[in-house]
């Protein structure tokens, strides 16, 4: 893989956002990748986070015997304030001296991705030169499997629900230098408040001073293997790493790579977020069915997230259509082939009819969610009903839940309060998953209400699916179903704080249907079992969907109370301080100001565009392809008539008859689902969000509007 320079002088957030880790198996395989963030978000659906790849730098003076300890900066978004080894870190995937190792480098010990991090980071938190250190001169001596909820060092109270932790196969790297002087010592402000040269018995003076933190995993590996000690039965003495240094350094003597050291952090780093408690005191057998880096269904949820119960949100008011003129629709010529294409050359043909699906499935429950499934979203069932019958059913169901699910944190009036909507929403999982006859009544409009009303059917369906698709769509549900929950406090009638949180926003709601979709698609075996390590890649397809609608729904957005747009971008542009003031601009100057804003949202989106590209070059089966490219292509077509469009601010922006016709074909294959007989009723009445993918704009010339399409005329 090309590699991209790394920037040393970012931030400490753009390092846990641009910084990939190498996701692995519990056997240490590379699995995938996942931005250091997102792989260290203790919470429900990963309590244990995901598991990626660290090493831990020792660094000794030969002359003194002494061991150089750094205490982390308090600005650190995991682990501050705590003393630890000399440097612990990442190596990361895409750097321009490549950091990924394989098995042959484990069993050989030369580890040189691992060395090479190392020494990059050596330089960026302590200021070590290049030249001062040589990465031959490492001695890599084993590996430790553990994991720990960063609970104890923000600030003085124990944070018992934090959402931060580490969960590594750790690289333990011993050097020596033969003095002190050998090395410049510049700890840098950002990652290091301080540094030590210390002897054996002066940190064991300060492993008892209950002032002092340490981090969990330097405790883990100094008492396991640095310090000597005595066997408590035998009296036996066992000789430490640091007690013969130079033995360490020069014979393989305390080597061991052929083993994975496992361990669980100390009672006080269980807990976390997600509820963490004792799990690798069963070894090898304990960490069978990890997925990507996350145990599957290995949550220890409490369930009670307690809300504020005091905001409800406003429903929206019908907002303008802005359709293209028939001329400017004809001069979209690739459009107009694709709809001559798909009309005349190779229409998508609907698979349901396939006798492997005939004989798996209750037929009128499949019906339902056939029906109910062109009912909600046309598009997403074009692209659906197209995929081999290996896959689906599965991926159709995994839509019906998500959407289900959706419904729910859609309704801003059912609920009497926001803890109610945020009990039923991280309830979900266990009820309308686990329970065939759950259902729920009056909450949604139309057919995602019937949806719901009538959800046993789709349980029906969903509980003849294989374990592992089931398994999927469970942990995707409830990791989608905390996020949400996450949000359903917070004031969005000016639109979400900073990317950071709309990122985090897009992730929850759409990213994770990326992962989800990924690992579907890998268990089906039409694609690579690899895929479903590509987490970043998959997060990033949902972003730029998602992404995508918000920017088009800038004002049903607006008016509904209920916002996305960054105040970090739009108060750049916005006199007036209210993200309202782009929808009624007072001077020619305002209009260029939202302009401004609206290209500046586009660009941010289409920075999204490579990681797209490079997950769909992944995929190797043509149904899965058009699956996630066809909405892809279309959110570029949509970016593309936003940008510098007016229209965004004073309706929704659509596209012509092309594209539309494109998808009726798609219809006519799908016996049973033309038009509406019982119809959707304009979904303005209360508070209903309506929004499908980017292809939602696709819709048949006749029959009812899509769900994402309030239409004018
Ligand atoms: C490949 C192909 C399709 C992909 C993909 C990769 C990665 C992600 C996605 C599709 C998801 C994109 C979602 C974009 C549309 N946004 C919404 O529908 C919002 O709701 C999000 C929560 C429910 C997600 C449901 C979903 C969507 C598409 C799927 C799927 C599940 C499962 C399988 C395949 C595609 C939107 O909804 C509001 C409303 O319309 O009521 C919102 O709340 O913003
Ligand atoms: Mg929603």
């Amino acid at each position: 893989m090309a590699g991209v320079p790394w920037d040393p002088t970012q931030s400490q957030s753009d390092f846990m956002l641009r910084d990939t880790c190498i996701v692995l198996s519990p056997d240490d395989d590379v699995v995938g990748s996942s931005s250091k963030k997102a792989a260290h978000v203790f919470s429900p659906g990963q309590p244990r986070g995901v598991l990626h790849r660290a090493f831990s730098v020792f660094l000794f003076d030969e002359s003194s015997g002494e061991l150089l300890l750094q205490k982390r900066a308090a600005s650190k978004i995991t682990f501050p304030n705590v003393w630890t080894n000399t440097c612990c870190s990442h190596p990361l995937h895409g750097m321009e001296v490549d950091e990924v190792d394989g098995p042959e480098d484990v069993k050989d010990g030369s580890v040189k991705g691992a060395k090479n991090a190392a020494i990059r980071k050596l330089g960026h938190e302590l200021g070590i030169e290049a030249d001062e250190l040589k990465v031959e001169d490492f001695k890599f001596l084993t590996r430790l499997h553990y994991w720990a909820a960063d609970t104890v060092t923000h600030g003085e109270k124990r944070m018992m629900n934090s959402p931060w932790g580490e969960h590594e196969i750790d690289y333990v790297l011993f050097m020596t230098v033969p003095s002190k002087e050998s090395v410049t010592l510049k700890p840098h402000p950002d990652e290091v408040d301080d540094v030590m040269w210390v002897s054996q018995a002066k940190l064991l003076e300060m492993f008892d001073d209950k002032t002092l933190l340490f981090s969990p995993w330097f405790r883990i590996i100094t008492n396991r293997w640095v310090i000597g000690s005595t066997d408590s039965e035998s009296g036996e003495k066992k000789a430490g790493w640091w007690d013969d240094l130079d033995r360490t350094m020069k014979t393989d003597d305390f080597c061991d790579y052929g083993t994975i050291h496992r361990f669980d952090p100390p009672e006080e780093h269980m807990g976390g977020a997600g509820d963490a408690g004792e799990w690798l005191v069963g070894g090898d057998e304990a960490v069978k069915g990890m997925e990507n880096g996350v145990m599957p269904n290995g949550n220890n949820v409490n369930g009670e997230v307690v809300g504020d119960s005091t905001k409800k949100q406003g429903a929206y008011g019908k907002v303008k259509t802005h359709k293209e003129s028939k001329l400017s629709q004809i001069l979209h010529l690739d459009e107009v082939w694709s709809a001559i294409t798909l009309l005349y050359i190779s229409p998508l043909e609907s698979n349901l009819e396939s006798p492997l699906i005939r004989e798996t499935f209750n037929p009128l429950d499949l019906k339902f969610c056939d029906d109910i499934l062109c009912k909600v979203s046309r598009s997403f069932a074009a692209v659906i009903r197209q995929l081999p019958s290996q896959l689906l059913v599965d991926v159709l169901i995994f839509y019906l839940v998500l959407r289900a699910l959706d419904t729910i944190e859609d309704d801003m009036t059912y609920f009497p309060s926001n803890e109610e909507k945020v009990k039923s929403l991280l309830a979900f999982h266990k009820t309308a998953l686990v329970d065939p006859t759950w259902t729920m009544m009056g909450c949604g409009e139309g057919d995602e209400r019937r949806l719901l009303e009538e959800f046993p059917k789709c349980h029906s369906v969903y509980a003849a699916l294989p374990e592992g698709s089931r398994r999927v769509i469970s942990d995707i549900t409830l990791r989608m179903a905390t996020g949400m929950a996450e949000f359903v406090d917070k004031d969005l009638g000016q639109g979400t704080v900073d990317v950071a949180q709309y990122n985090r926003y897009c992730h929850f709601v759409a990213g994770l249907v990326g992962e989800g979709l990924s690992r579907l698609f890998a268990s089906s075996e039409l694609e690579r079992s690899a895929l479903a390590g590509e987490l970043h890649l998959s997060d990033q397809m949902g972003l730029f969907l998602q992404k995508t609608n918000i920017i088009r729904d800038y004002l049903e957005d607006y008016v509904d109370g209920r916002a996305f747009w960054p105040q970090s971008i739009w108060k750049k542009y916005s006199a007036g301080g209210d993200l309202g003031y782009f929808a009624n601009p007072a001077t020619e100057e305002a209009k260029k100001a939202g302009l401004c804003c609206l290209n500046d949202l586009v660009t941010d989106a289409l920075e999204l565009a490579p990681d797209c590209l490079a997950y769909l070059s992944k995929l190797r089966c043509a149904e899965v392809f058009r699956f996630c490219a066809i909405p892809q292509v279309m959110a570029i077509a949509t970016l593309d008539r936003c940008y510098h469009n007016a229209d965004v601010f004073t309706g929704v922006v659509k596209y012509g008859r092309a594209c539309r016709a494109s998808s009726s074909t798609t219809q006519s294959t799908c016996g049973g689902c033309t038009g509406s007989s019982t119809g959707s009723p304009p979904a303005s009445s209360r508070g209903r969000r309506r929004r499908g993918g980017p292809a939602s704009t696709i819709r048949p010339t006749t029959g009812q509007p899509e769900r994402a399409a309030p239409s004018s005329s």
